[in-house]
C-alpha cells in the first residue's frame, strides 16, 4: 500500500468502523490452507479443541458434510498430524501482510493476537459486537480480522457490517439496560437491545464478497452479523482473528481493568505477540 492508500484506509476505518483489503495474502497460501483443512481436518477422527473450550470430535451438519463445531485457537497447536496447519495459521496471523495493514488503520507498532476461530461453515450470527470477547481499556481499539479461505459469493454465508464511527459507543446504560447479572445474561440482553436499536434505524449493511487473499477488519464496537448460507450449512472456510495493539490495557466490554495485570504472551516477531492462556 502506498501512503495515500494507507491514509484513505485509516480515515475510512475511523469513520465507518471497517476496512476491506484486497490481495493482501497470496492466493496460493490461502488455497494451501483450505486444502489442508479439507484433507486433514474434515476427515480427522480425533479430538480437537472447539469453540466453547471443549474438546470434541467433528460434528457434521446433516446432508452437507460441512463441520459444525468450529476450532478455537488452532494457531496455538493442533493434535499430531495437524501441526502443519497450525504452523501455517500462525504464519498467516503474524505475517507482515497483516501487521502492515493493521498499522495502516491505527498507526500502532505491535499487536497481540488473543484468539482465533477457524470457521468451517457459516455460524449465522445475530447482530452483535465483538467487544464482549476482547477489547481495550478504554473501549474500541481492538480489531477483528476476518480472513476468508475461499472465494465468497452471495450464498456463502458472509459476515456483514453496519458502518459505525469508531468512537461511537452504546453502553448498557445508553440502551436502558441494568448492569447486573451473569456475563452471559448481560451479553444476551445487550446484543438483543443493540440489534433492535441498530436494525430499527434501517441501516445499510456492507456484505463484502471477498476473494482468496482479501480480508476485512472491523473494530470491536462495529455491529455485524453473518448471513445464512445456501444450501444452509455448506462448507464456508474462514479464519477470525481477535487482536489488540499490545501497548493498550485490555479486558472486554464489561471488564475494564484500570491498570496492567500480567500479560501472558509470547513475542513472535517485531509486529506480533501471541497471547497463550
Ligand atoms: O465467521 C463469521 O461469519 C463471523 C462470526 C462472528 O462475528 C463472531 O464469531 O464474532
Ligand atoms: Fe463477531
Amino acid at each position: 500500500m502506498n501512503i495515500l492508500q494507507r491514509m484513505q484506509a485509516r480515515r475510512h476505518y475511523r469513520n465507518r468502523g471497517y476496512q476491506v483489503f484486497r490481495g493482501a495474502f497470496s492466493t496460493d497460501e490461502i488455497e494451501a490452507l483450505a486444502m489442508m483443512i479439507r484433507k486433514q481436518v474434515v476427515p480427522y477422527s480425533g479430538l480437537i479443541l472447539r469453540m466453547g473450550d471443549d474438546v470434541d470430535f467433528n460434528k457434521f451438519h446433516p446432508s452437507t458434510g460441512a463441520v459444525s463445531n468450529h476450532l478455537i485457537n488452532p494457531h496455538r497447536g493442533l493434535p499430531s498430524g495437524l501441526e502443519a496447519l497450525s504452523n501455517a495459521l500462525r504464519r498467516l496471523i503474524t505475517s507482515r501482510a497483516l501487521g502492515d495493514r493493521l498499522q495502516a488503520l491505527d498507526g500502532e507498532e505491535h499487536y497481540t493476537v488473543h484468539q482465533t476461530i477457524l470457521f468451517l461453515s457459516s455460524p449465522t450470527t445475530e447482530l452483535h459486537i465483538d467487544s464482549w470477547s476482547l477489547d481495550t481499556t478504554p473501549l474500541g481499539f481492538s480489531h477483528t480480522a476476518w480472513i476468508p479461505l475461499q472465494d465468497m459469493d452471495p450464498w456463502s454465508g458472509v459476515p456483514s457490517v453496519v458502518p459505525w464511527p469508531r468512537d461511537s459507543l452504546l453502553t448498557e446504560q445508553d440502551l436502558g439496560l441494568p448492569c447486573i447479572g451473569a456475563t452471559a445474561e448481560r451479553y444476551e440482553r445487550y446484543q438483543q437491545a443493540l440489534s433492535a436499536k441498530v436494525l430499527g434505524g434501517g441501516p445499510e449493511a456492507i456484505t463484502p464478497l471477498m476473494r482468496r487473499g482479501d480480508f476485512i477488519v472491523w473494530s470491536s464496537l462495529t455491529p455485524h452479523f453473518t448471513l445464512a448460507s445456501r444450501p444452509s450449512r455448506a462448507e464456508r472456510l474462514a479464519l477470525q482473528v481477535l487482536v489488540r495493539p499490545t501497548r493498550r490495557i485490555w479486558g472486554n466490554f464489561i471488564a475494564q481493568p484500570p491498570k496492567w495485570t500480567i500479560d501472558r504472551s509470547l513475542k513472535v516477531n517485531d509486529q506480533f505477540s501471541l497471547y497463550f492462556v
